[in-house]
């Protein structure tokens, strides 16, 4: 790779949040919209990554979200922020209880069509070319509610129907297994890239990888993002970290695992992400037991984690490293490795 990448970092406003839990209500203050998107510049980010009713109320009517979101895009123009990925929040609305392109109602399938067309409109108005699709509610609690393969077929057909609607945007299209429901249906990126390839214009189609979401797939998510680069498939990722097959945790990156971190870094680092304009993306959540002063600390640890495993990466001596492939000296490449992660120089 010729020029070292220079990181954009961003992150969506859902990660400052008031830490409610499934068990028990906010902890912390709200902080006001406005002063969130000034977090952005000051904690050294570059951009946003936007839920379509991050930006305005999702029922609005054309003419008062057009209003809104100029309004918005001002302040971003302002701070100099640009808008790195949109997505349709199609989990929360009472219509997509039961999914929302795979509900067994074909009125509810049709809202999450139109809602999810809406999304990309807001797309142009904000500037913004990646699209993405996290599949929520696409899965079931027991394999008899709903047919799978004909889920698979509706996925495809809403996914072409946006990609028709929108020729500038491309969609990402960000796997999860399970959580909020019991069984995806497009559990991997594996899954979620022949989805892409089944569709109306599978050059658009791509995917966001989120490290907690492969491990919760028992998968190891730097073996997933060498599988989507290999395509010319890794659009964007949500960096964090997971501690085992939890709930999905959105920890700091870096803070449970840090080998794990340091090979997601180095695929990364080593195989052009970000060359083409792809941003570093976090979806982090604070401890719920974080007062609101400390509520921004999981948001820049995590870019700081990401920026000093960056250097080891870069530090590692790529000589030495092809010596010891071609010698299949593994185990002391492996005490290579652990030498740098703990600190000791080349
Ligand atoms: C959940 C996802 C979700 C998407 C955007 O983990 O991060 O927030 O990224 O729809
Ligand atoms: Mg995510």
């Amino acid at each position: 790779m010729s020029t070292p990448t220079k990181y954009r970092f961003t992150f969506g406003p859902w990660n400052i949040s008031q830490g409610a839990d499934p068990f028990g209500p906010t902890v912390r203050k709200e902080m006001e919209y406005a002063r969130k998107l000034k977090t952005y510049k000051e904690l050294g980010f570059d951009g946003v990554q936007f839920h379509d009713d991050d930006i305005v109320p999702a029922d609005l009517d054309w003419q008062a979200t057009l209003k809104g979101t100029a309004e918005v895009k001002k302040i971003l123009d302002g701070e100099g922020l640009f808008v790195e990925i949109i997505a349709p929040r199609l989990w929360e609305d009472p219509r997509t209880i039961d999914g929302g392109f795979t509900s067994n109602d074909p009125k509810e399938r049709q809202y999450a069509i139109d809602r999810a067309k809406r999304c990309a409109d807001l797309a142009d108005e904000v500037g913004c070319k990646n699209y993405v699709l996290w599949l929520a509610r696409e899965g079931t609690y027991i394999r008899e509610a709903k047919c799978a393969k004909t889920a698979v077929a509706r996925i495809v057909d809403a996914w072409s129907a946006i990609l028709e609607h929108n020729k500038s945007i491309r969609i990402l299209g960000e796997a999860k297994p399970n959580e909020p429901t019991d069984s995806a249906f497009i559990p991997t990126v594996g899954h979620m890239m022949a989805i892409g390839y089944k569709t109306a214009d599978p050059a658009r189609s791509g995917v966001l990888i989120e490290s907690a979401h492969s491990l919760l797939a028992g998968l190891d998510p730097s073996e997933d993002m060498a599988f989507a680069l290999y395509h010319g498939k890794l659009w964007s990722v949500h960096l964090n970290d997971q501690n085992g097959l939890k709930y999905d945790q959105d920890k700091t990156f870096g803070s449970v695992d840090l080998r794990r971190a340091f090979n997601q870094v180095w695929v990364l680092d080593k195989n052009g992400f970000g060359q083409d304009g792809e941003c570093v993306g976090l979806d982090v959540k604070a401890m719920r037991t974080t007062t609101f002063e400390d509520s921004l600390k999981h948001l820049s640890n995590s870019k700081t984690l990401f920026l000093r495993i960056l250097d080891i990466v870069r530090a590692v001596d790529e000589k030495k490293v092809e010596e010891l492939r071609a010698a299949k000296k593994y185990e002391e490449l492996e005490m290579l490795i652990m030498d740098m992660l703990m600190g000791k120089k080349g």
